[in-house]
């Protein structure tokens, strides 16, 4: 029964890794795939996470299973992070969330409930470029894929004009993928007066937002990275979607915490929204495991450890920006000013705009591993290797 069935292609960027870890070379560097390491190249276990993670192990608790929609305590603290603590949306009951597994748990959910709401001609507009998983998860669930202009090779920033006239011309009803910071993979991020211009643009021609956070807190912070859900709000948009991840902000990428959240018009069209999310989460895989939601609900509900957590991302954070200070400043010391928009990207990639060649000569002559399409993750430099991955960089740039 089994005989005719074909390898699946693996996933560049797990695939990258695999080449990585193989790779004999002692000076070699991963700058492939997006986790955040710390100096030591590890990482990091949040002295936070650590701490609530201690306290449970004292006094062990029964497994039963979560509601499907998750832990409420979780699902809770994840609305006010998101939606800010004082939001009239959570005041008027019109935001359900749910618990799921990671991001990509919320992305799946939430294109596939949606999928069953617009029906068969359901499209989705992505960024061009964008994360690889977006257009894989919203074809899987039926979607037709479109994209929009978004990263400016040129300026190395972002196409508002191209951005503005791509959604300017999708039907009413057509989902919008919407990263709300830290763009992967370019870090080419939307500033405060484009989100008004992009939210107006949605409301006025009734799309349908989906905003992707994978990264909240790593580029300015967790209330201003949150702007562009923040702007929805305010602007009366009412009916979008939110998947964040908790992945990278709390460094708990193997426990798997995620959330979706459908914003609804009032409390009655949430709670039908709650239901719909539940039946899809049932059909999909129960309900979620409980071990991350633990640790993070007990972060966010603890003002101490919450304002201990605020302190750990942003060191994560100030680390990345030193970490992209410093590698244009040796860059251009060996010869290579033309890097210096590594400060203007946010988050912990950077579409370096280095050619597939290039990067090929990076792997082959450096042992510097980065992806095909010149994406770099930042978080990987740390004082040991930005020297050596800067001379690299110099000299494979030089032709
Ligand atoms: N969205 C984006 C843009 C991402 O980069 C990622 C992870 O890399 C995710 C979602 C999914 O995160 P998770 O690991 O929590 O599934
Ligand atoms: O580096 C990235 O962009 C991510 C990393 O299930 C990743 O794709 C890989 C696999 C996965 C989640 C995230």
């Amino acid at each position: 029964l089994f005989a005719h069935v074909e390898m699946a292609p693996g996933d560049p960027i797990l695939g990258l890794t695999e080449q990585y870890l193989a790779d004999p070379r002692p000076n070699k560097v991963n700058l492939g795939v997006g986790i955040y390491v710390d100096e030591a190249g590890r990482v990091p276990l949040l002295e936070c996470v650590r701490e609530v993670e201690q306290a449970l192990a004292r006094d062990p608790r029964p497994r039963g299973y979560l509601p499907i929609d998750g832990l409420p305590a979780y699902d809770r603290a994840t609305q006010k992070l998101l939606f800010g603590a004082d939001s009239p949306l959570l005041a008027a009951g019109r935001v359900a969330t749910a618990q799921t597994i990671g991001g990509s748990g919320a992305l799946r959910v939430g294109a596939d409930l949606l999928r069953q709401i617009l029906g068969p001609g359901a499209k989705v507009a992505i960024s061009s470029p964008s994360w690889g998983n977006h257009h894989v998860v919203f074809r899987t669930a039926g979607f037709e894929l479109l994209e929009y202009r978004y990263y400016d090779p040129a300026s190395k920033g972002v196409d508002h004009a191209g951005l503005l006239e791509d959604l300017g011309r999708l039907q009413p009803g057509t989902v919008v993928l919407l990263h709300a910071c830290c763009h992967n993979p370019t870090g080419v991020d939307l500033d405060a007066t484009q989100w008004h211009q992009v939210v107006a643009l949605l409301k006025e021609r009734h799309l349908l937002p989906f905003v992707d956070i994978a990264y909240q807190g790593f580029d300015r912070g967790t209330e201003r990275d949150a702007l562009a859900i923040r702007l929805l709000g305010e602007a009366g948009v009412d009916a979008f979607v939110v998947a964040n991840s908790y992945s990278k902000s709390f460094s708990l990428y193997g426990e798997r915490v995620g959330a979706l959240s459908f914003v609804g018009a009032d409390r009655e069209e949430a709670a039908r929204l709650r239901s719909r999310i539940k039946a899809t989460i049932r059909a999909n895989y129960s309900s979620p495991a409980a071990h991350g939601a633990l640790l993070v609900a007990g972060v966010l509900e603890s003002d101490e450890l919450r304002a201990r957590w605020e302190g750990e991302l942003g060191q994560m954070r100030g680390r990345i920006h030193a970490m992209r200070a410093a590698l244009v400043d040796k860059l251009a010391a060996r010869g290579a000013p033309q890097y210096g928009f590594f400060t203007r990207q946010a988050g912990m990639f950077s579409y370096s705009g280095l050619s597939r060649a290039q990067v090929e000569r990076l792997r082959e002559e450096y042992a510097i591993y980065a992806l095909s399409t010149g994406r770099i993750c930042v978080a990987a430099l740390n004082e040991a290797n930005i020297d050596y991955v800067a001379g690299a960089v110099a000299a494979v740039s030089k032709g």
